[in-house]
């Protein structure tokens, strides 16, 4: 397969100022009719070039004349058309067959419903079209199909008209008024229930907003209704975007290779990310459904509104959009408990990502295949640039550049280069530095010391940075990093920062330093002796930081620090410090050692009646397995879950009676919430049992978690406590799944979370489990969500079982890769990545790896997907 590279880019040939397409839908053989007004693009040259994958052509007319054979050139994945005219009228007819797409991309069946995937490249699964972003038409679209299985006919847009026609059938014809590109196209067709609501915007337009789900599932629309709801309003106050038509459809399936799809007016959500019950959903799930909800939405205007101009340009529309419902979440719920998640989220996924095989820029430069650049990278860290620029220009800097870009490009296709210009022109600032952020790959390291004069109070921030080479990247040059820093007097007080050489007018308690050079210092004068400095609060950078902190200064941090990430972070750094130091001891066949001091720090915090209860669950929470592992030269899982399990038990022994107590405070009698307290008093309660559980010899304990399980009234108790049941060896275990396993068999999103549980549980025997768990009725290869609770979250989410001694691990994931190749690339691309670790594993393992590796690729008909990603990992 070919790489195609963002320096060749070149404007089409071919503009399309608007579609007609007609669905005569059947799930095998539904044809397709196009007809598109085409017009040559004065800035562009070449024939008219068509897209196309597994597509039956029936015909094709240039201005009402059919075209002979000899006329156009048809290839396995384009057709192309010589000697047009300026300005015509281009009617295609094909057929595809939406039974036969398990890839899931383009139309295709999902419960027997007709829905489609676009983004990227699915739009030529249905229609020969030129499928890239910067082709913008507008579009009506007219389909029917058999009534009485398929009453509901949806489309983006507005519903323009209906109506019956023979044998059975009807059709409806939408018609949407704002340019698009065809990777935004969505089309509906099934029997479906409607859950309805309706929003007036700020300008008093009135808004129709509906949720679409399989029979049976209405009563569990109304949280994502509500979320819908808040981000609209919260969109409206905050960035000045009013929704632009009359009607918002969600559509749920239960089959889709994503979260979910932002399409013109017509979102199609994967099931898992739109329905919530107490019941059913976790308050995790809770949160997500409120955040895709907001992102899917928001991308109305950073997206659709202005959309990219290639592929490349990923990250200016999900860099952003991530931002925008960072920021959403973050009002509905607390900052800094959302800023935590985020930099867990970014550190599980992105940092190893950056670290790796895969790495690239926000901006990559060359794909095989786009859909493999739907990663944490463009994603996640495309949110921490934008955050970046915020931290630089304000929020009302950014708010005046976010005005300006949609000033400029609104209905248009553009880059991340026109964003960052929109930002430096409206606030009058130079983010010439700053763009190496979009270029270069690896996540730089921060290294912090500091010196102290007595003499002249002066206390100096010693700077350094450097980005390790990457895959094709060497020699990085220094980033325009904003610093955020705070300096701690000995009463655990903030000091007011006076900064050597400026004005020092202004009293102020945190202050983001621009850090642009290899090495830098930054003197802060009037320091009272013995300060202690906070470093990158808020996490304002993306960065891996070593600062020269003692073991009581990291402690000092964790219960002073008024940056409450900054505390929850030096809690972070202290637990990682002192459990590596067991992984050496217990490497060196030595007891570990425990250390009481971080305990009591906690203890402190647990205390702390002035702390929101969800922010001190997250400080109980230590690192994972898989972030410790990082941190070692070679990774050792298995003496990585010692070291974590012995510290955590121990901490649990030191703690028993608050832990105790915390556990019993919990135990309130109100009706479940999805509210942000109630939702902060149940972590916190289950994070007490987290740590109690560690007693798992001790009749008590165990049977504390059983009843927690049996009297769980909400799924997230039901889950904290089955979590922990499914690392008991007994019989507590067998019951509690069997007893889920019966209450929730007819619900596929629930049973992901079953299947979830096994694949991640610690038990030696949980690979034989999981291959059983293969030929179970509710699992199934065509469903993406269960793959990925099986196998994915087995290979990603359970290092020690996933890194078996006998190779045994890789040879499961490598047999499914293969197997998943032939049924959805997508989803086989996307389980992959854990293979690629073995620059960090033994010798022994890293050949068990590799030979893994090549066996994918020595795989027939293998996918540009699955290439890709074996190719990279293998390097
Ligand atoms: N555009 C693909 C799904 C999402 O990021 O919203
Ligand atoms: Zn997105």
């Amino acid at each position: 397969p070919k790489a195609i590279k963002l320096q060749d880019y070149t404007p089409p040939a071919f503009l399309i100022d608007h579609v007609d397409l007609e669905f005569f839908l059947e799930p095998e053989g539904t044809r397709v009719k196009s007809l598109l007004k085409v017009r040559r693009n004065p800035d562009s040259s070449g024939p008219l070039h068509l897209d196309g994958d597994t597509l039956e052509l029936l015909s094709i007319a240039v201005d009402g004349r059919a075209l002979q054979e000899k006329e156009y050139l048809l290839d396995e994945f384009f057709l192309e058309v010589e000697g047009l005219p300026d300005k015509f009228e281009l009617a295609i007819e094909t057929r595809i067959d939406p039974v036969l797409n398990t890839r899931l991309e383009g139309l295709y069946l999902s419960g027997g419903n007709f829905c489609t995937q676009c983004e990227a490249e699915g739009f030529r699964r249905i229609t020969f079209y030129p499928d890239r972003p910067d082709v913008m038409a507008t579009y009506s679209v007219t389909m029917q199909a058999d009534e009485a299985k398929y009453p509901v006919l949806l489309s983006n847009g507005n519903l323009v008209s209906q109506g019956k026609g023979e044998g059975g059938k009807h059709w409806a014809k939408w018609h949407d008024p704002f340019p698009k590109p065809c990777y935004l196209f969505a089309l509906v067709a099934g029997d479906l229930a409607c859950y309805a609501d309706s929003y007036k915007t700020g300008s008093g337009r009135d808004v129709a907003l509906k949720i679409y789900v399989q029979h049976g599932n209405e009563d569990k629309c109304a949280f994502a209704m509500d979320s819908l709801i808040r981000s609209m309003r919260w969109d409206e106050e905050r960035f000045g975007l009013e929704y632009d038509l009359d009607i918002f459809n969600i559509v749920a399936v239960d089959d889709f290779n994503m979260g979910a799809m932002e399409n013109k007016s017509l979102n199609i959500f994967n099931s898992k990310c739109v329905l919530a019950s107490p019941d059913t959903a976790t308050d995790a799930d809770f949160e997500r459904i409120e955040a895709i909800v907001a992102h899917e939405y928001f991308h109305n205007w950073t997206g659709n509104r202005v959309t990219c101009r290639d592929w490349f340009q990923l990250s200016l529309k999900e860099g952003l959009t991530v931002y925008r419902d960072q920021e959403f979440s973050s009002d509905m719920r607390s900052a800094p408990v959302k800023r935590i998640q985020d930099v867990r989220t970014l550190r599980a996924r992105q940092f190893p990502e950056d670290a790796g095989p895969l790495s690239h820029p926000i901006r990559p430069e060359s794909y095989i295949e786009i859909n493999n650049f739907y990663t944490a990278t463009v994603y996640e860290k495309g949110a921490e640039v934008i955050r970046m620029m915020q931290e630089i220009l304000g929020r009302e800097g950014f708010r005046k550049g976010i005005d300006l870009y949609f000033e400029r490009h609104d209905n248009q296709a553009v880059t991340c280069e026109d964003f960052v210009a929109a930002m430096e022109d409206a606030n009058g600032v130079d983010l010439e530095h700053f763009r190496l952020w979009y270029s270069q790959a690896g996540t730089p390291d921060v290294a912090v010391t500091w010196e102290y004069d007595a003499a002249s109070s002066l206390f100096t921030f010693k700077l350094s940075q450097h980005t390790a080479d990457t895959p094709g990247q060497h020699n990085k040059q220094p980033l325009h990093i904003p610093l955020t820093i705070g300096l701690l007097g000995q009463d655990g007080q903030d000091i007011p920062l006076i900064q050597q050489g400026t004005n020092s007018g202004d009293r102020t308690y945190s202050k983001t330093l621009r850090f642009d050079c290899e090495q830098q210092n930054f003197s802060f004068t009037d320091v009272p002796p013995g300060a202690v400095p906070s470093i990158n609060r808020g996490f304002s950078a993306p960065v891996k930081l070593s600062a020269m902190y003692s073991d009581d200064e990291l402690l000092f941090l964790m219960e002073n620090d008024s940056d409450l990430f900054n505390r929850w972070e030096a809690a972070q750094s202290s637990a990682t410090r002192l459990i590596l130091k067991m992984i050496g001891e217990i490497q060196s066949g030595r007891e570990p050692q425990y250390v009481s001091g971080f305990a009591r720090a906690l203890a402190s915090n647990m205390a702390n009646p002035d702390l929101d209860p969800a922010f001190v669950a997250q400080l109980m929470t230590l690192p994972s397995i898989s972030y410790i592992s990082e941190q070692m030269q070679v990774a050792d899982f298995d003496a990585a879950e010692k070291a974590r399990s012995f510290f955590k038990h121990a901490i649990a022994t030191e703690l028993c009676g608050s832990l105790k107590a915390l556990y019993q405070q919990g135990v309130a009698g109100t009706a479940y919430s999805p509210d942000a307290a109630s939702m902060g008093r149940r972590a916190l309660r289950n994070a007490a049992m987290d740590y109690l559980a560690t007693f798992e010899d001790d009749r008590d304990c165990r049977e504390l978690v059983v009843r927690h399980y049996e009297t769980a009234d909400n799924m997230t108790d039901r889950m904290a406590a089955l979590a922990l049941l499914n690392d008991f060896s007994g019989a507590e275990r067998e019951v509690a799944l069997a007893a889920f396993e019966q209450r929730y068999q007819q619900d596929p999103v629930v049973m992901d979370k079953w299947f979830m549980v096994q694949a991640c549980s610690r038990l030696p025997d949980v690979l034989q489990r999981i291959k059983k768990l293969t030929s179970h009725p509710g699992f199934s290869y065509k469903n993406p969500n269960k793959v990925r609770a099986l196998v994915g979250a087995f290979a990603s989410a359970n290092p020690v079982r996933f890194h078996a001694e006998d190779g045994e691990g890789y040879r499961f994931l490598a047999d499914n890769i293969i197997h998943m190749n032939a049924i959805n690339p997508q989803v086989a691309s996307r389980i992959l990545a854990p293979l690629g670790g073995w620059r960090r594993m033994n010798p022994k393992h890293q050949k068990m790896m590799k030979s893994e590796l090549k066996r994918i690729l020595a795989t027939e008909k293998l996918s540009g997907d699955v290439y890709e990603m074996a190719s990279k990992s293998l390097g």
